[in-house]
């Protein structure tokens, strides 16, 4: 299974820890460098428009998005942080390709240190955890069964002990779906 994380520039030394978060998450998930490619994009709100245009290739298990959008003197905060949230949520619907939420919103800088990678955690790692589940978890419905209900256990680095019997190819290719890309 291919992932690939996409990545804001704004705020980039925080967003650089988030992706050695959700770096370290896939590769636990012994997932090798050709598994996973990085992406970068201008801003938070710019995320959900390039993970469109990763789930329209069809080549992705997963995708991982992570950006840290800190509150300002203006409402922008919100325009930003809101269409981040709903955009990503919508590639996931739309082409039915996990597409996870790593992106701090915070009222200060110190606020989102302490979210990518210090005491409240990393984002990163939380958001590609949730994206090799779902993708775990896609593949099982794929498969036509529900006998791996529990996607935490089956996603779990070390676990996957039931791998030969998956389609990986079906699984990479994601879900087929008759229109093109909605974000072009
Ligand atoms: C413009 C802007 C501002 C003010 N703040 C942030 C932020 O805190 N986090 C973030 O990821 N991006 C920010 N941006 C950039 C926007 O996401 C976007 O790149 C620009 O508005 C251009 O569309």
């Amino acid at each position: 299974m291919r992932f690939a994380i996409v990545a804001a520039r704004f705020n980039e030394r925080i967003t650089q820890r988030l992706v050695a978060g959700a770096l370290g998450a896939l590769r636990a998930a012994r997932l090798g460098p050709d598994a996973i490619e990085v992406h970068w994009v201008p801003g938070s709100f710019e995320l959900p428009q390039a993970a469109g245009h990763l789930a329209a290739t069809g080549r992705f298990a997963g995708i991982v998005c992570v950006g840290v959008v800190i509150r300002g003197q203006t409402p922008h905060f919100e325009h930003i942080a809101r269409e981040a949230a709903a955009g990503i949520r919508q590639v996931a619907i739309e082409y039915g390709v996990p597409a996870t939420f790593g992106v701090i919103t915070s009222l200060t800088e110190e606020q989102a240190w302490a979210r990518a990678g210090g005491e409240v955690g990393n984002r990163g790692e939380e958001a590609a955890e949730a994206a090799l589940q779902m993708a775990e978890w896609v593949r099982s419905i794929q498969d036509g069964g529900g006998t791996g209900a529990n996607p935490r256990r089956q996603s779990a680095a070390g676990e996957r002990t039931s791998r030969g019997h998956v389609h990986l190819d079906q699984a990479a290719r994601g879900p087929k779906r008759p229109q093109g890309p909605r974000y072009k």
